[in-house]
């Protein structure tokens, strides 16, 4: 296991609902350690184990729900 941290900018979100999308398209999905989706922030904290997926998968997994979109994976 290889934790690291990745900061993702979404686009879309506009209430505690889309949160809770955002939320859901990333929680228990392979390799995610824990996610902080930030309505103010328009952003996600993402923990997760490098041994099993990465960022390009983790924006996909936000992508996919073709609402949101991510803008900027960022490092923390
Ligand atoms: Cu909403």
């Amino acid at each position: 296991m290889k934790k690291e941290i990745v900061k993702l900018e979404i686009e879309g979100m506009m209430c505690d609902g889309c949160v809770r999308t955002v939320t859901n398209s990333l929680k228990d999905e392979k390799g995610i350690i824990r996610q902080k989706v930030d309505l103010e922030q328009a952003n996600a904290i993402v923990d997760y184990d490098a041994d099993l997926t990465n960022t390009e998968e983790i924006a996909g997994l936000i992508n996919s729900t073709g609402i949101y979109s991510v803008k900027r994976i960022l490092p923390v």
